[in-house]
């Protein structure tokens, strides 16, 4: 059988799914620029890529040498295509306007350039996440782009994918009629289709959470992680393993692979902080991907992606994955 490649894949929908020309584009850029990313994260010490660059970003995190690198090639390649209305970042505080030297398009990019800092420097997986909006009619190619084009609920997005960047390179894309799959092939330096519907399976016995914060968790997410840990004694009536990533994209790439609740609930630490992912660079694209694959995604009391953003780094709680569980984690919340 002849291979499907990211380009081939993009044209035939293009042919079938009518998916304009220019988000075709668009997402060819992206995912070249996901491939200068990889390289980058292979090349570890021997790029002089690891450590932090001593700043933090809007979110008062330390920026890590990857983190800005990989904002500043996604910005470089995205800006001048004439696809784009402008972009938005998890690593910078405003939206970012198109140069006036270049046109514009019907497109807004949203991205979190790097997920998973945290595992950069240990060599584990980390990921670039990215979601497409239209802009709205409003804006012209002569005006400034504000925040509120961004502010869009997340059933807006056209598209959504995420690079992941471990053993393999993958690119795992929605266009809203299913999940696919892309592995990059170094050689060639193609994506070609590898995983042609990608499914969350309905019910599953793993889960992910960062235990540590436990204490902080509120009662449903208790109750509900107490009944996992009780295993076949418990009311659940079954033993869950559990898998920690602190990567969303390698920890969401697991459950789309084989199944599982990805869960980062609001904590009682913070009152003005629900939640630490953040809405528009990891909640909506993850739970498009999700939902197009037959999972469902949360925030304990509303589907995520009905959301009205309010502000461009806007937080919420997140529970994702297999249909049953996240739908009993939502019964515990109205309980
Ligand atoms: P970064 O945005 O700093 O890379 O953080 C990644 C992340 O938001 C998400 O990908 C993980 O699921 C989560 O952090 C891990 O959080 P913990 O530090 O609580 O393990
Ligand atoms: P494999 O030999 O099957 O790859 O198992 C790996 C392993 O022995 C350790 O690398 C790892 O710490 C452990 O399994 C994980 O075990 P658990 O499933 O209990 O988390």
């Amino acid at each position: 059988m002849s291979r499907v490649t990211l380009s081939r894949y993009l044209i035939e929908e293009t042919r079938s799914n009518h998916t304009p020309a220019d988000l075709r584009f668009l997402i060819e850029v992206v995912a070249r620029a996901c491939k200068e990313i990889s390289h980058a994260v292979s090349k570890g010490a021997l790029g002089g890529v690891l450590g932090s660059m001593g700043t933090e970003n809007v979110q008062g995190e330390v920026q890590k040498k990857l983190d800005v690198l990989s904002n500043e090639i996604l910005l470089e390649a995205n800006e001048w295509g004439g696809h784009l209305a402008g972009m938005a970042s998890e690593e910078m505080e405003q939206a970012y306007q198109i140069p006036g030297q270049y046109p514009k398009g019907a497109y807004l990019l949203v991205f979190d350039p790097l997920d998973g800092s945290s595992n950069i420097d240990v060599n584990v997986s980390v990921g670039t996440i990215f979601s497409v909006l239209r802009c709205p009619d409003s804006c012209d190619s002569s005006c400034d782009l504000g925040e509120e084009a961004f502010l869009q609920p997340g059933t807006r997005q056209v598209a959504a994918g995420y690079a992941i960047y471990g053993p393999q390179t993958m690119l795992v894309l929605t266009l809203g009629n299913g999940v696919k799959g892309f592995t990059l092939d170094r050689e060639l330096g193609s994506f070609e289709l590898t995983h042609d519907n990608m499914h969350v399976p309905e019910s599953t016995a793993e889960f992910a959470i960062n235990m540590s914060n436990q204490r902080h968790w509120e009662a449903p997410v208790k109750r509900y992680v107490d009944e996992l840990l009780a295993g076949k004694e418990g009311p659940l009536g079954k033993n869950y393993n559990m898998r920690w990533i602190a990567s969303m994209v390698a920890d969401v790439h697991r459950i789309l692979t084989r199944g599982g609740v990805f869960m980062y609930p609001r904590d009682g630490r913070d009152p003005s902080m629900p939640g630490k992912l953040r809405l528009m660079y990891e909640a909506n694209p993850m739970s498009m991907i999700v939902e197009q694959a037959g999972g469902a995604a949360t925030t304990g009391t509303q589907r995520i992606l009905d959301i009205q953003p309010t502000s461009l780094h806007q937080r919420v709680p997140v529970f994702l994955g297999s249909k049953e569980e996240v739908e009993r984690i939502s019964g515990y919340h109205q309980g």
